[in-house]
């Protein structure tokens, strides 16, 4: 079986981005050790703090930013990290020809109910000029510049999901050697299903293009779609869209009125653009419902983004309900 610096040589992938890719898996065997160790660890649920996005802190959080934090801050090819967990971004090394940004530890509210989380991280190319990470203006490129993609899931086994633009492949954690080996290569998204996952009790608060959209698929057999939906919710972006690259679906976090001055729950450059870049990679679709994701030019490093990702048919479906835009594949 490949390994997965195996797999990035094959796929000529230069040996800097190598090196940042194997950092971060570093940080992530770490996470996954402290995971499966839990209550025994101490460190299990909350911290006194918030972060700038104003949800409460779990220990884990932290533990798993600072840890990815060190180690790629210390690689010399990255010139700066960008963390859901910190208010600013972090300047590496002055010449690293990378920026990284993560979500260290994504639906870290089912950590103290022992369900799955993930760390989702993007990988972009750093301006080849004299400013320093520390600056947030290096970072805000759009989701198509962006050279890898990938999350780690934290399951009943711990698996590496990315692309560096040559498709998705799937690795394992063996244990064992300490090493993710390849065991699914070329992961491609069913391009119908009849599977959807949006959180169901922001419905009220959604825009008339969405509540229509999910009233067709309520209705089943007998409604416009003709056909009879399932919901799966598990409030952990990295485990809905496994789910998605496994057996196809479609998985939304619409833009809703609760705080109209927030684009969406998600943010851009932690959630929305790596996860599209592995669902388009994966041959699936990825929207705003009136926008491709990974054309949306941010603003600031902790932009929000409506999310709307999965099989094509059911994405394409759901943003003709916005009327205005069609995708681009
Ligand atoms: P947390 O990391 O704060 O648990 O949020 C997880 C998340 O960003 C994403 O992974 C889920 O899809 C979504 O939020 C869940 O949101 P709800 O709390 O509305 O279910």
């Amino acid at each position: 079986m490949k390994r997965l610096d195996q797999v990035l040589s094959n796929d000529g992938v230069s040996a800097e981005l190598e090196l940042v890719i194997k950092d971060t898996m570093v940080a992530c065997k770490d996470i996954a050790y402290k995971l499966g160790q839990g209550e025994l660890a101490g460190i299990l649920g909350a911290t006194e703090d918030e972060n700038i996005q104003g949800e409460t802190q779990k220990m884990l959080d932290v533990i798993s930013n600072d840890l990815l934090k060190d180690i790629l801050c210390a690689n010399p090819y990255v010139k700066g990290v960008g963390s859901e967990e910190e208010d600013y971004t972090i300047a590496g090394h002055a010449d690293g020809k990378y920026l990284v940004t993560f979500d260290p530890l994504d639906g870290s509210s089912n950590i103290d109910v022992n369900l799955s989380v993930g760390t989702i991280f993007s990988i972009l190319e750093a301006p080849n000029d004299n400013r320093t990470g520390d600056d947030q203006a290096v970072f805000l490129q759009p989701g198509n510049k962006q050279v890898a993609a990938g999350y780690v899931l934290y399951g009943p086994s711990t698996l590496l999901v990315m692309t560096t633009g040559k498709g998705v492949n799937l690795f394992t954690l063996d244990t064992n050697v300490g090493e993710f080996v390849l065991t699914k290569e070329q992961l491609k998204v069913t391009e119908d299903t009849a599977e959807f996952a949006i959180n169901m009790s922001n419905q009220r608060f959604w825009e008339p293009e969405m509540q229509q959209y999910i009233d067709d698929c309520l209705q089943g057999e007998e409604g416009p779609l003709g056909k009879r939906y399932n919901m799966r919710w598990v409030a952990s972006m990295v485990a809905e869209v496994h789910r998605i690259l496994i057996r196809g679906g479609i998985f939304m976090y619409p833009y809703d009125s609760r705080d109209p001055t927030k684009a969406g729950k998600l943010r851009l450059m932690y959630e929305g653009n790596p996860m599209s870049m592995i669902v388009e990679q994966a041959g699936g679709l990825s929207s705003t419902g009136r926008m491709c994701i990974m054309d949306v030019e941010p603003k600031d490093i902790h932009d929000r983004v409506p999310v709307i990702l999965g099989s094509k048919n059911e994405v394409t479906k759901v943003v003709a309900m916005f009327g205005d835009y069609i995708p681009k594949k």
